[in-house]
């Protein structure tokens, strides 16, 4: 087993936060680089251990614990979260039983990092927050994982918005494009089953642009109306001798079972407007069905003053359209957020070395390991979490009454 893999961050007075995981997948990968990693870029009030990881599969996560530098491996995660050498729960499983970890790890005394969406239904969310709630008052801490907030050019974008640079908004135009489902072939994987996934792109993607959304424009959707689509609902089941290659979201090949088939028990894609408390209009699209589209997620805000616009197929990047501009010269321009004055770039590279979507989950890291050392909810807060959980089940709802505007429940 590998030795524990310490960030060698700045030694503080503070003992290292030590950290476990449940998970060892595509998230589990990811969160694993940000742990590593944050250390040995960032100055840390505590540095984390990578203490424990957890898998069902004893090989396959004693392989992952050596690959990520993880010095313990579990099978069981009510074994991981009773260890007393972890001081930090790390939730990277699908979402089915992202409440049933969070609960138990809470109850044990850790603090508790959960991967998008918070949960599969608002019920589970909003026990998951009470929790929480209570956890805060005897020091533990809780963060959900919308990573997509702590891109530099988002947070950038964030600053902007809230120096009041736009102004009073007016429209919120947000959309996360995907394609790896475009092959009726890919197979029946958990993405697609309602009772692992909760729902399809709309909590897998539209979580994120809902987050994001609300994050950015610094308010929240009071109402929707939606429409969701099911394009293929029969497909392979997975496992079995395999009958052709395919690709899927982590870009692992799949290969197609000749076990027969089952049912898609979820939307494939969500299309939906809604309104924020101030007026301003929003307009939200999650797709996997958009051929071509690999990662595209896209925003733009349009104020009385000025426009913002992101696009994660080129996150170093943010478009700014200054409104008080005079006119012959006004006009979009590129801003490159890799300079040290940009958010979180004064860790990393000389100016002009930009980052990548790993990168956001250093970000993560650091921005919980300091609220955790400060004593203070991190954000998101499984709060925000719970409100994101509401306006999906909003979505829902509103797209099975054939789009009738739907308020989101408070
Ligand atoms: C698949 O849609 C996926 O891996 C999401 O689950 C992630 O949250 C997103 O960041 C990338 O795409």
């Amino acid at each position: 087993m590998a030795q524990p893999q310490q960030s060698e961050g700045t030694e503080g007075e503070t003992p290292p936060l030590r950290v476990g995981m449940v998970g060892y997948a595509f998230m589990g990968a990811a969160h694993s680089q940000g742990w590593r990693t944050v250390g040995r870029v960032f100055d840390l009030p505590r540095r984390p251990v990578l203490a424990a990881i957890c898998g069902r599969d004893g090989a396959a996560v004693r392989a992952a614990a050596d690959r990520h530098g993880w010095a313990a491996a579990e099978t069981d995660w009510r074994a991981l979260i009773e260890r007393d050498d972890v001081d930090l729960v790390d939730i990277c499983t699908p979402g089915d039983s992202h409440a049933e970890i969070a609960l138990a790890a809470l109850a044990a005394g850790k603090h508790v990092l959960c991967e998008k969406p918070l949960a599969n239904t608002v019920e589970e969310a909003a026990a998951m927050t009470a929790a929480a709630e209570e956890a805060c008052g005897r020091g533990q801490l809780a963060m959900v994982g919308f990573n997509y907030r702590r891109v530099p050019a988002t947070a950038l974008a964030r600053r902007m918005v809230a120096e009041g640079r736009l102004g009073s908004l007016r429209h919120v135009r947000v959309t996360y494009l995907q394609d790896w489902l475009v092959d009726p072939e890919f197979p029946l994987t958990w993405r697609l089953r309602r009772e692992l996934a909760g729902s399809g792109a709309l909590g897998d993607l539209g979580a994120h642009i809902v987050d994001l959304a609300q994050h950015l424009a610094g308010e929240r959707l009071t109402g929707v109306s939606a429409l969701t689509e099911t394009f293929v609902r029969e497909r392979p089941l997975p496992g079995g001798p395999t009958s052709g290659p395919t690709s899927g979201p982590t870009g692992g090949l799949t290969a197609v079972s000749a076990l027969g088939t089952g049912q898609v028990t979820v939307d494939d894609a969500a299309l939906f407007t809604g309104r924020f408390a101030s007026g301003a209009l929003a307009s939200f699209e999650a797709t996997r069905y958009a051929t071509g589209r690999k990662n595209a997620l896209r925003i733009e805000l349009n104020g009385e003053r000025g426009s913002l616009a992101f696009d994660l197929e080129r996150l170093n990047e943010l478009s700014y359209h200054d409104g008080t501009e005079p006119g012959a010269h006004a006009g979009f321009r590129r801003i490159l957020v890799t300079q040290p004055d940009h958010p979180y770039l004064e860790a990393w590279w000389p100016p002009g070395h930009g980052l990548g979507y790993e990168h956001t989950f250093v970000h993560q890291a650091r921005d919980l390991i300091h609220a955790i050392a400060e004593g203070r909810r991190p954000e998101p807060s499984f709060a925000d979490g719970l409100q994101v959980q509401r306006v999906l089940a909003a979505v829902e709802e509103s797209a099975e009454k054939n789009s009738v505007y739907t308020p989101i429940a408070v």
